[in-house]
């Protein structure tokens, strides 16, 4: 018999690649989306036209009703739960919502496992995040933050994970659930939602090139980053539930970057060198060549506390996974350069 695996946020990015490789593997694939499941909603379109084996199930993660239904109905073997108001920007705007959805979300569906009486057989995956741990100086490790690093949140964001993260470990602790977290450094790709930094800039890159973009506005350019490709990174979540013990784990790189480095990279696919003036909020990053703007900074962009230097050690996902990840950082970016190049062109 096919495993079952029942995805919340299988609209996101990785809710997309988790799914695919899924299906790759035998299992039989559900997705939670919001809306209402409408035919003619593009939403519901998109995720139909590209995961056409998924059994799509409308709920919401404020609505433990919907999810409970779902968990009596699919009795899932593993519950991947991706869904979350993701963007830390968004996040000192909307706070109430992102602590709703990111944080309380989490006990939804934990909940919702236990209401369906599965909590001795459902494995559950809770997509934790390297925001939680916050980048600041003394809490930062030289070779990268482990599993057992300290955490210190710098946005409503980060302390909305941080509750999903402790009550995913309260819940194995208390109920004996097979529950895992992984704490994930960012990853991208050709399926990230163009609201984050990486694909802002592949897509505006892929514009100028092809003349339907002047230039492009950016908040902090110094913030570093461990970015790996997101394809990489499902493979680990679903090593994560295959393991004969539940446990956390950290995915990342072990090698960090400036947006300023990605920007370099990114206009260097398309042949131009970007030269760096002025500082501060009056910085502009310019074609070496012509002396055109291509980058200038936009304030509105800046956050009211931002996480400066992110850096992972994933020593324990490569030895006791097996994990490893195969796209290194000027892979990634040619990877979304080249994807938007041939996106924008049609
Ligand atoms: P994403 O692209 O933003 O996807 C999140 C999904 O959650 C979206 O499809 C969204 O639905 C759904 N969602 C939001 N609110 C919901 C609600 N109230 N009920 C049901 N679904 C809801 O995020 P991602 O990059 O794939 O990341 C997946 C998970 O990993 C997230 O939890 C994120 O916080 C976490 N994470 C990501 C990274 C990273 O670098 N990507 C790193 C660490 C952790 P709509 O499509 O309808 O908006
Ligand atoms: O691409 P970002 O918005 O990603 P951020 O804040 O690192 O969060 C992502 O990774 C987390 C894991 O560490 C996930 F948990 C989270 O869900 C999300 O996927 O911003 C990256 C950096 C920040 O320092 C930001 O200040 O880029 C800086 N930045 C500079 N200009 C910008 C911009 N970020 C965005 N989104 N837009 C800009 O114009």
């Amino acid at each position: 018999m096919a495993k079952k695996a029942l995805i919340t946020g299988i609209a996101g990015q990785d809710g997309g690649h988790l799914a695919a490789l899924l299906h790759e593997k035998g299992y039989e694939v559900y997705g939670v989306i919001r809306g209402q499941l409408e035919a003619s909603h593009p939403r519901y379109q998109q995720v139909r036209t590209e995961m056409p084996y998924a059994n799509l199930i409308m709920a919401d993660l404020l609505d433990l009703s919907a999810l409970t239904r779902a968990m009596q109905e699919i009795k899932p073997d593993e519950v991947y739960n991706l869904a979350a108001i993701s963007h830390v920007g968004y996040s000192f705007r909307d706070p109430v919502l992102t602590a709703d959805v990111t944080g309380k979300g989490v006990l939804n569906v934990l909940e919702a496992i236990r209401l369906a009486g599965l909590e001795k057989t459902t494995r559950f995956y809770q997509a934790s995040t390297s925001e939680m741990f916050g980048g600041l100086e003394y809490n930062r490790p030289e070779t990268g933050y482990t599993e057992d690093a300290a955490f210190h949140p710098r946005s409503p964001y980060g302390v909305a994970k941080l509750y999903g993260h402790w009550i995913t470990k309260n819940y194995r602790e208390n109920y004996g659930m097979f529950n895992v977290t992984g704490i994930l450094f960012n990853h991208e790709g050709e399926r990230r939602g163009p609201e984050f930094v990486t694909r802002k800039i592949s897509q505006a890159v892929a514009r100028i090139k092809l003349g339907l973009q002047e230039s492009i506005e950016l908040g902090n350019l110094d913030a570093k980053r461990d970015w790996g490709y997101a394809g990489d990174y499902v493979e680990g979540m679903w090593r994560m539930l295959q393991q004969d013990e539940p446990d956390d784990y950290v995915l990342a790189t072990g090698e960090t970057h400036t947006i300023r480095e990605f920007c370099e990279l990114a206009f260097k696919e398309i042949g131009i060198t970007i030269s760096w003036s002025g500082s501060g909020v009056d910085e502009k990053g310019l074609n070496s060549e012509t002396n055109e703007v291509l980058i200038a900074i936009n304030p509105e962009f800046f956050r009211p506390s931002e996480v400066d230097l992110l850096l992972g050690d994933p020593t324990k996902a490569e030895t006791v996974l097996g994990w490893k990840r195969k796209v290194d950082f000027p892979g990634l970016v040619k990877l979304m350069v080249d994807h938007d190049l041939k996106a924008e062109s049609k």
